[in-house]
C-alpha cells in the first residue's frame, strides 16, 4: 500500500510505503445441497445396524463452514438411527416383517458459527421388500431416450412406466434408490417424476467429467393393490467421438427380460411394488467421441 500526500508540483510530493497483508476469510454464502438418493430399500428380515443408504449433500464453502452434519428430523426415530457425521441411516432394531413403507425428513446443517448456519432438508422414502411375491410389469422391455451434453438440469431424458395386470387402474409410484458409475456409488445426476415415470437430469452431464457408464436403479410402487413389486433400470453412458463438434450425448434405456424380486408391503401408504433388476439400462452416445 502507498500513501502519497498531494503537494502540488507533483515533483514535490513525498509517499510512504507499507506491506499490509490481507486475509480474506470465507463467508457461508452456501447451503448444503443433497446429492444422495431419497429412497432406499428395507429387505425383510434386516438385522439391527442394517445399513439402508447414505445421504449426503456437498457445501461449496471451506472448512467448518462447509462442513456437513445429518440430522434426522421427522419419522420413526425409534426405527432408524441416522449417524451425525457420516449421513449412514440405519435400522436401531432388527425388522421381522416387511410391511410398511415409511417417510423421513433429513435435514444437512453446515457447522458454521451459529448466527451464519445454513441448512437444507429433504425427504426419504423407505420401501419393504420381500422376495416371495410377483407384481406388475413394466410396459417396455425396450425405453430409448435421449439428452445433449450440457443441456441444462431438468432435461427430461425417458419415460418409465409400469402396470400391474391385477389392477390395471392402480396409481404407480417411481423412486430411483441407487445410482453406481462403474460399480462405485455416484452423486445423484438424475431425477424422476414419482408419479409420472419421467426420468430427468438433476445436473448438467458432462461427459469428460462424468463416469463412462451409470447404472440407475429404479423401484415402482404400486398403491392400491395388494401385491407388490419393485424394478430396477440401468442407465449406462458410454464414451464415444465425433468430429462433428455437435455435443451431443444420447442416453439410451433398455429392458432386460424382467427378474420378479420381492416383494411385500401391507401397512402405510404404498401396497404394491415391482422390482426387476438389470432391467432397464441407458447408453450415452458422445460424438465429441470418435466411435461408437
Ligand atoms: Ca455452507
Ligand atoms: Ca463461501
Amino acid at each position: 500500500m502507498v500513501a502519497t500526500d498531494q503537494a502540488e508540483p507533483a515533483s514535490n510530493r513525498i509517499s510512504a510505503e507499507k506491506l499490509v497483508t490481507v486475509i480474506v476469510e470465507d463467508v457461508n454464502d452456501n447451503a448444503p445441497t443433497f446429492t444422495s438418493v431419497n429412497a432406499g430399500l428395507l429387505p425383510k428380515g434386516a438385522e439391527r445396524g442394517h445399513e439402508i443408504l447414505r445421504v449426503h449433500a456437498a457445501d461449496a464453502d471451506a472448512n467448518t463452514n462447509g462442513l456437513v452434519t445429518y440430522d434426522l428430523v421427522s419419522g420413526d426415530a425409534e426405527i432408524f438411527s441416522l449417524e451425525r457425521s457420516t449421513g449412514r441411516l440405519t435400522l436401531r432394531r432388527e425388522m421381522p416383517s416387511a410391511d410398511v413403507t415409511y417417510h423421513l425428513s433429513v435435514r444437512a446443517t453446515d457447522e458454521a458459527v451459529h448466527s451464519q448456519r445454513k441448512s437444507t432438508g429433504t425427504h426419504l422414502t423407505i420401501i419393504s421388500v420381500t422376495e416371495d411375491m410377483a407384481g406388475p410389469l413394466f410396459t417396455k422391455k425396450l425405453y430409448t431416450g435421449s439428452v445433449a451434453e450440457n443441456e441444462p438440469a431438468g432435461t427430461n431424458v425417458l419415460t418409465v412406466s409400469a402396470r400391474y395386470t391385477g389392477n390395471p387402474l392402480a396409481d404407480i409410484e417411481y423412486f430411483i434408490f441407487n445410482v453406481t458409475a462403474n460399480s462405485r456409488d455416484v452423486p445423484l445426476l438424475f431425477d424422476i417424476d414419482q408419479e409420472s415415470g419421467v426420468v430427468s437430469t438433476s445436473a448438467v452431464l458432462d461427459r469428460e467429467a462424468d463416469a463412462e457408464e451409470y447404472e440407475l436403479d429404479i423401484i415402482a410402487v404400486t398403491r392400491g393393490t395388494p401385491t407388490p413389486q419393485t424394478s430396477v433400470c440401468k442407465v449406462r453412458k458410454t464414451k464415444s467421438e465425433s468430429a462433428s463438434g455437435s455435443h451431443y450425448a444420447l442416453i439410451h434405456l433398455k429392458a432386460k427380460p424382467y427378474r420378479f424380486e420381492s416383494v411385500s408391503v401391507s401397512l402405510g401408504f404404498f401396497t404394491l411394488l415391482s422390482y426387476l433388476p438389470d432391467n432397464i439400462r441407458f447408453h450415452a452416445v458422445d460424438p465429441d467421441s470418435s466411435h461408437r
